[in-house]
């Protein structure tokens, strides 16, 4: 049996099942904060758990929480179509960061269910643990380990800023697996994510077929200085590692902004030491974030903050560490794959366009070892990463049709 253009998901159904997960660790701002291995989010795993045994999907679980939802194929050594994202969030995060992939995934499966449509291939939704990487960094931790670019007892060392390790958090929620990780094997692997940037909104289109992924850096600084006294400690006497670190943001801006317009530099994260009001701060501890879709652009990026930090400290009197706590290469997803994206956008008459994740994805990490391609849709001003993220019904609809349609097509339908 063909793929037909009438084969849709149901998108209520669709819609009900985000606003469902978005009530499980909620924001305080009408978003969500389900940061990864808290009790929120033992509960969304529970939860998503409790509807794809609904579904009549059988679960795995490996060492580092990855879950694997399988829906029989005819042929039971055809390797699986795995299709998924993640349910961790932001401590400022939106409904739909991630969500959407995960609950997309399972509305292909209900959607095929409902239909009675049997598939060769088994289609597999897959829950990466610890996508973000805000509690515990890096992001994509677990889809890193799954393709081996990190080691699992490095990512349980994983530290957050209680000091509290990703391998006991893991351990105490209940959802550390048995399954030895990166052993499954796949055919494809498909991610629905919104954009999480604005050019699908700004240019109309309602769907991103995403070709490659930018690439990523994240630095993580530590100026030492000397902690005295604000009123009397006269200016040439100070050691101020608050002021190095302002001196370091502008220069990260700077960097960014000479290799426009794809180059993007920021500080997300920062901790002042001992953060007193009538300290000057004697340790600053921070993580640069540079992105662009060229590699040797990130390097010089890279470079020149070393050489600019390390001026500014030296003229400071500042001591200086600098540590790389994440990264990725750009990447180039599989043509193939790619290419059954834009079929679908194109069978289903939805309006489309090439695109560059601006952000990392799983699936960044998981096209090392697998053929792997994205989906995207518009979100709201392109704004993520806020509790004000927002997609409309309709986009949420046409991005899991489209992904429903690829990972049919690559399913195969068996009459
Ligand atoms: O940082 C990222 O790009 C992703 O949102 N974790
Ligand atoms: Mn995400
Ligand atoms: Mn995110």
């Amino acid at each position: 049996m063909a793929i037909s253009s009438n084969m849709k998901i149901n998108s209520d159904r669709l819609w009900d099942a985000l606003m469902e997960m978005a009530k499980i660790g909620p924001g305080i701002a009408g978003g969500n904060n389900r940061q990864t291995l808290t009790d929120d989010d033992a509960t969304g795993r529970a939860l998503f758990q409790s509807w794809c045994e609904e579904a009549g999907l059988s679960m795995g679980l490996d060492q580092m929480g990855n879950m694997f939802a399988r829906r029989e194929g005819t042929d039971p050594d055809a390797l699986p179509v795995y299709v998924g994202s993640h349910l961790d969030t932001q401590p400022t995060g939106g409904k739909y960061d991630g969500v959407l992939g995960v609950l997309g995934g399972l509305e292909i499966i209900r959607q095929l269910n409902d239909m009675n449509v049997k598939t060769k291939h088994p289609i597999v939704i897959v829950n990466w643990t610890n996508e973000e990487g805000t509690r515990f960094a890096p992001a994509m931790v677990a889809s890193g380990v799954f393709a081996g670019v990190h080691t699992q007892q490095w990512a349980y060392d994983r530290e957050d800023a209680e000091g509290l390790k990703l391998g006991d958090e893991l351990q105490r929620i209940g959802w550390r697996g048995e399954e030895k990780v990166g052993e499954r094997k796949m055919k494809a692997f498909f991610e629905l994510h919104i954009e999480q940037g604005p050019i699908l909104e700004k240019e109309n289109k309602d769907i991103g077929v995403v070709t490659h992924g930018q690439g990523l850096n994240w630095l993580q600084l530590t100026l030492t200085g000397k902690e005295s006294h604000t009123g009397s400690t006269p200016m040439p006497m100070r050691v101020n590692a608050g002021l190095g670190m302002a001196k370091i943001t502008q220069l990260v801006d700077e960097i960014a902004w000479s290799h426009a317009p794809n180059a993007v530099g920021a500080i997300g994260q920062c901790d002042v030491y001992p953060n007193s009001r009538n300290i000057i701060p004697g340790k600053c501890v921070f993580t640069i974030d540079f992105r662009h879709p060229e590699k040797e652009i990130i390097s010089d990026m890279e470079l020149r903050l070393r050489e600019g930090a390390k001026k500014i400290c030296d003229e400071m009197g500042l001591g200086l560490e600098i540590e790389q706590v994440g990264g990725f290469d750009p990447v180039e997803f599989d043509k193939e794959c790619v290419s059954a994206v834009r079929g679908a956008a194109e069978r289903l008459g939805l309006s489309h366009r090439d695109l560059v994740s601006g952000a990392g994805h799983d699936a960044c990490w998981i096209n090392r070892v697998a053929p792997t391609a994205m989906v995207m849709c518009p979100c709201v001003d392109g704004l993520s990463h806020n509790e004000a993220e927002e997609i409309s019904p309709e986009w949420a609809a046409a991005g899991t049709n489209v992904l429903f349609h690829a990972v049919v097509e690559t399913a195969q339908i068996v009459d």
